[in-house]
C-alpha cells in the first residue's frame, strides 16, 4: 500500500489549489482549478520531479551514493530538480544534457535550467544527441564514469519516469487531491496533465484508480502528449501505470479508459511551442498571471482550452489542471515575446 513507501519531505506540504477564475470566465464554463506543483517546494523553484523524487530519496541514501546520475535536455526541468535534490542532501550530480530540442537560440545551453543547475554546482555536460524518453547511452556512460573515478552513481532515468519507484509521487498526488477536495468542498470530475516521459500521468493513473476502488467514484485523467513521439509516450504511461498499480497493490488490471493521452498539442517537434502553446501561455499569463513555459505547460493547457471548448469537457465539469513547474525555461525562449522579433 501507498501509505507504506517511505517518503523523503522536499516540499512545503500538499501543493496548492487554484480556482482560475477569469480563466473560467473567459471560457464560460467548466469550472477551472490549478494544482501548482510549481509553487510548492523550495527547492530551485521546485516542479513536478520534486515530488517523485520524495519516494526515491530514501533509497537514494540507503544505497550510500554519492553522486545523483541523470539525463534530459539542455532545458531540462528534471535534471534541474534532480541537481537541487542532491544540492539539499549534500550529494553531488552529474548531469547528461543532450540537444533534445531544435530550438537554436545562443542562450540555449547558457540560461534558465542549467544555468541553475550549475549554479547549485553540478557537474552538467552537454552531448549532441537528439529527444529519445528511451534509456540512452550517454547515460549509461556516465555512470560508468563516475564509478571509474572512484565515486558510487545513483541512477536516475529521465524524468525519473523509469525508475521502479518513479510513479508513487503522482499515486499519492491523486490521494492528497481527495483531502483538499474534501476541505474545499469541491469534486474534480476531470484532471488534465502533460505527459511525455510518463511516471507523472502514470501515477496519477494508479493513484485515482486506487481511489474509485475506495470510494466507487469514476474521474477522467486526461494525458496531453507533449512529447510528439505520441506510440512512445503511450506505452511508457501505460507500462509504469501498471508498474505503480501493481505496487500499491490495487489488485486488478487498468481499464483501457483509464489510460488516455490525448494528442494535437504538441506539434511536430518535442520543446517547439505552436501557435495553441502560444495562445495558451499568453492566457494563462494575462488572465491569471500563471506563468506557464512552451515545452510542456503551456502544451497542455492549450488541450485544456480545446478541450472545454469544444465540449468534450463539459461546461458543468470542475476540472483540475496540474501545473507541473518548468518556467526557468522561458528565458531560452526570450525571442518568442520580443518586441522587435
Ligand atoms: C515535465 C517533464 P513526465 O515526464 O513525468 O511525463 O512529465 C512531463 C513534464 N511538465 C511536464 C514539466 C514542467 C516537466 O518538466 N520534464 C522532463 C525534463 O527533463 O524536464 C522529463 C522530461
Amino acid at each position: 500500500m501507498l501509505h507504506e513507501f517511505p517518503r523523503y519531505p522536499l516540499t512545503f506540504g500538499p501543493s496548492p489549489l487554484q480556482h482560475l477564475k477569469r480563466l473560467t470566465q473567459y471560457l464560460g464554463g467548466a469550472q477551472v482549478w490549478a494544482k501548482r506543483e510549481d509553487v510548492s517546494s523550495g527547492l530551485a523553484f521546485g516542479g513536478n520531479k520534486v515530488r517523485k523524487l520524495e519516494y526515491i530519496v530514501p533509497d537514494i541514501l540507503a544505497s550510500g551514493a554519492d553522486t545523483l546520475v541523470s539525463i534530459g535536455g539542455y532545458q531540462s526541468n528534471h535534471t534541474r530538480q534532480v541537481a537541487a535534490v542532491a544540492a539539499h542532501l549534500g550529494l553531488k550530480a552529474r548531469l547528461v544534457q543532450e540537444k533534445w530540442v531544435p530550438w537554436e537560440d545562443p542562450t540555449n545551453d547558457q540560461v534558465g535550467n542549467i544555468l541553475l543547475s550549475r549554479m547549485m554546482g553540478a557537474d552538467s555536460r552537454l552531448d549532441a544527441a537528439g529527444f529519445d524518453i528511451g534509456i540512452r547511452d550517454s547515460w549509461k556512460q556516465a555512470l560508468a564514469e563516475v564509478e571509474a573515478a572512484g565515486g558510487t552513481p545513483y541512477p536516475i532515468p529521465a524524468g525519473a519516469s523509469e525508475h521502479p519507484l518513479g510513479g508513487l509521487g503522482f499515486a499519492n498526488w491523486a490521494f492528497e487531491v481527495a483531502e483538499q477536495e474534501k476541505q474545499l468542498g469541491v469534486f474534480f470530475d476531470t484532471i488534465v496533465v502533460c505527459t511525455v516521459t510518463g511516471s507523472t500521468h502514470a501515477g496519477m493513473i494508479a493513484g485515482f484508480a486506487a481511489l474509485e476502488d475506495l470510494t466507487g467514484v469514476r474521474r477522467r485523467v486526461i494525458g496531453i502528449d507533449a512529447s510528439a513521439t505520441l506510440e512512445q509516450t503511450r506505452d511508457q504511461v501505460a507500462r509504469i501505470a501498471r508498474n505503480t498499480a501493481a505496487l500499491i497493490e490495487l489488485g486488478r488490471d487498468l481499464r483501457d479508459d483509464e489510460i488516455q493521452v490525448l494528442e494535437g498539442w504538441a506539434g511536430d517537434l518535442y520543446g517547439v511551442p505552436v501557435a495553441s502553446t502560444m495562445d495558451a501561455m499568453a492566457l494563462g499569463a494575462q488572465l491569471e498571471a500563471m506563468i506557464t513555459d512552451p515545452v510542456y505547460e503551456g502544451k497542455s493547457l492549450a488541450g485544456l482550452i480545446d478541450l472545454v471548448k469544444t465540449g468534450d469537457i463539459g461546461k458543468d465539469s470542475t476540472v483540475l489542471y496540474a501545473h507541473l513547474g518548468g518556467q526557468p525555461a522561458i528565458n531560452a525562449y526570450h525571442s518568442l515575446w520580443d518586441p522587435a522579433a
